[in-house]
């Protein structure tokens, strides 16, 4: 009960904006964010292949995946909290929780990049622009947070 009081309080300060999430066990947090961080990555992909010319612009599907982009974003910040290091295969790395500042203030780059998305999204110069800005947001966080 005190490491589950635990794991619900530092998620909360580690993630004010995240939505509202309870685990009852760590594996749950892991499995919860790897599944969220699954399906952003889906639908920023969708907007990756329109940024990148590999589909045509079609405003109407941007538009809808960058607004799954900026709900989904909010999620897997929730699921960081004490005790979720381990207890299942994890990428996440031990930074995330020694260093939780730079951690939360990455994760908060993230968020203002992905909010920026859905008014992007009606025109294809202005989404390109924004999907780059938002991808290096990501790849921020990657580098010092994830492992390889
Ligand atoms: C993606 C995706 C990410 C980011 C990142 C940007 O399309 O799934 O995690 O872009 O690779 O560098």
């Amino acid at each position: 009960m005190k490491v589950l009081f635990a794991m619900v309080a530092t998620a909360a300060a580690l993630s004010p904006l995240a939505a509202q999430a309870q685990f009852a066990k760590p594996e749950d947090a892991i499995k919860y964010r790897q599944s969220a961080y699954t399906v952003l990555g889906n639908h920023f992909g969708r907007l990756g292949a329109m940024a990148n010319n590999r589909v045509p612009f079609d405003a109407k599907v941007a538009t809808e995946n960058a607004n799954l982009v900026a709900t989904l974003a909010k999620l897997p910040g929730a699921a960081f909290g004490a005790g979720t290091e381990t207890g299942l295969n994890t990428r996440a790395k031990p930074e995330i929780w020694r260093d939780s500042a730079k951690f939360q203030a990455a994760y908060e780059k993230m968020l203002v990049e992905t909010a920026k998305l859905p008014a992007a999204a009606a025109d294809a110069a202005t989404l390109k622009t924004q999907f780059a800005a938002t991808g290096a947001t990501c790849k921020g966080c990657h580098d010092d947070f994830r492992r390889d």
